[in-house]
């Protein structure tokens, strides 16, 4: 069953597409430093930092998790929005439950295999359109586009989701990640046209 939550704009605006943005049909790629090689074998998923139980997965524990896959659109900070793209992956809330995050926890950062970091208040990233995806329209996930293993966050510019994610840190303080140092805006809500800080 895909469920459908391109209506989650209106939590934000009267418009599906966010101003200044335009509708692409192709998938762009963009990355700060190319496609990280990994194995199967050696790839891990790591939950740390502020939290009762840090976790670790292999890809196959990881896919053993419960999943959905959602009908999510993508707005990248550059100018582009793809709609209704279909995403099968882990909501970020299953992985918090089963980590047990600390009751001062109130931020997390994502890493990623290329040294990409991103981060977000946890009450932004504990939502169930928050997804650890590893499908992409049916598909294992291209390595272009992050897989084995990204993040996408709907509610936020693309920035917000780490491709080739292999960690999770919960944070008793606040952090910036890759481009949130370099000028991107720490909040990146694409209705208010959050870009740059
Ligand atoms: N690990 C990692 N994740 C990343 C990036 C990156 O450079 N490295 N770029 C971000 C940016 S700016 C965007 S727009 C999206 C692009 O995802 P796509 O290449 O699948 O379109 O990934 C985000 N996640
Ligand atoms: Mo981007």
């Amino acid at each position: 069953m895909v469920e459908d939550v391109t209506q989650l704009y209106r939590e934000y605006g009267d418009e599906r597409l966010p101003p200044g943005q335009r509708k692409t049909d192709r998938f762009p790629v963009l990355s700060k430093s190319g496609t990280p090689s990994w194995t199967r074998e050696d790839w891990a998923f790591e939950v740390f930092g502020a939290v009762e139980e840090p976790l670790s997965f292999s890809y196959e524990e990881f896919r053993d998790l419960p999943s959905v896959t959602q009908r999510q659109d993508f707005h990248c900070v550059t100018g582009w929005s793809k709609f209704d793209c279909e995403f099968t992956g882990v909501p970020f809330p299953e992985i918090a439950e089963r980590a047990g995050v600390d009751d001062d926890a109130v931020h997390v950062m994502f890493h990623a295999m290329d040294g990409y970091t991103t981060n977000l208040p946890l009450s932004e990233c504990d939502r169930d359109a928050v997804l650890f995806v590893y499908d992409y329209d049916g598909e294992e996930l291209p390595t272009d586009h992050g897989g084995p293993l990204r993040v996408v966050t709907p509610h936020k510019y693309a920035y917000k989701g780490a491709k080739w994610v292999d960690g999770v840190e919960f944070l008793t303080e606040p952090e910036r990640g890759y481009w949130e140092k370099r000028g991107y805006s720490n909040t990146a809500n694409p209705w208010n046209e959050e870009r740059y800080s």
